[in-house]
């Protein structure tokens, strides 16, 4: 199976028991309005952290019923961090969704030693995008967590993306492991580990995937690219998931998709003790609608 729409992952959810959620931080319109919806579909049931005052101010403005909603109230944005992800340490809930707080206060918070989230894998972003020139939704990772993987972190980067594939309902999903060019370039070190991740694979070192790589951009989402190239490729032309080279590509991928090319997005932390909505504060409240779904799928 295949998702080739993101509204496809209500059909992976439905029937299954509602996950708990908290938003940390909860006093931001776009986060409640989707964690609200959510909550209306029967998704999650949402606990919120935060300013109370100010979340009722949003709620009424915006007319969004949160009548019967938990909230406890921590208007100090760092106690209101901890709290939230001490909650989802202590299995109090199953998601953990940033509210109106910086990514990387979050993240932080969450790789704390002492109280965070960590399992002892490497925690990576992932994410999913719709866009109406690919026949299917494609995966994309890391966009917004590891700054400049080198080739262990990039496996484990892998390794957390399938698994949470798998999860989705995927067999062996396509990796298409990116470059600038598709032959490898000793001076492009991105060429040199996605050759390595290919081998690895073929070897059988990376399990429950199809690795090829380098890749190009247009090699892996386009078959006439990969045949006018050369190419022969299980993957080109009809990747499910895109491994960036680093953040700052992977960043401007995202962006393009969305501004540009007007993509639905949905994404979250893989890795953690549980999966984390990190959206970020200019996405729309459909893209965390989505990401709240994803979240809640991937720990089924
Ligand atoms: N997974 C597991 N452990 C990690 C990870 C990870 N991805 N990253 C760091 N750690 C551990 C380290 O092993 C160490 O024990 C501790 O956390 C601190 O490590 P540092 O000093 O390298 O990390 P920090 O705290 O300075 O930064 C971690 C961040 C995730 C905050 C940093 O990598 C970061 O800023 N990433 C980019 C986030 C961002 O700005 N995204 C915005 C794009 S939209």
């Amino acid at each position: 199976m295949v998702l080739n729409t993101l509204n496809d992952l209500k059909s992976i959810v439905s029937g299954a028991p509602k996950k708990k959620l908290i938003l940390a931080a909860a006093q931001d319109q776009h986060s409640l309005g989707a964690v609200i919806k959510a909550w209306k579909e029967n998704i999650v049931e949402p606990i919120l952290v935060g300013d109370i005052e100010n979340i009722q101010n949003i709620c009424s403005s915006n007319n969004y019923d949160i009548s019967g909603l938990r909230i406890i109230h921590e208007p100090d944005v760092q106690k209101s961090i901890e709290m939230s992800i001490k909650m989802v340490s202590n299995k109090q809930a199953d998601v953990l969704m940033k509210g109106m707080v910086g990514t990387s206060s979050l993240l932080k918070g969450v790789l704390n030693k002492e109280w965070g989230l960590r399992t002892g894998n490497l925690l990576s972003h992932f994410a999913l995008f719709e866009v109406d020139t690919y026949h299917k939704v494609i995966a994309v990772t890391d966009v917004a967590m590891n700054i400049a993987p080198n080739l262990k972190d990039k496996i484990a980067i892998v390794n957390n993306s399938v698994s949470c594939l798998l999860r989705l309902g995927y067999k062996m999903p396509k990796v298409a492991v990116l470059g600038a060019v598709e032959m490898v370039n000793e001076n492009m070190e991105a060429t040199l580990h996605a050759a390595l991740l290919s081998k690895m694979n073929q070897r059988d070192q990376i399990k429950n995937c199809i690795i090829d790589g380098p890749l190009a951009f247009d090699n892996a989402v386009s078959i006439e690219s990969a045949r006018h190239k050369g190419i022969k490729s299980e993957v080109a032309g009809d990747t499910d998931l895109l491994l960036m080279p680093d953040i700052e590509v992977g960043n401007v991928l995202y962006k393009s998709l969305v501004f540009f090319a007007k993509a639905k997005v949905a994404s979250i932390i893989l890795g953690a003790s549980a999966p984390i909505v990190l959206t970020s504060r200019s996405d729309s409240e459909q893209a965390k609608f989505d990401s709240i779904l994803l979240a809640a799928a991937s720990c089924k």
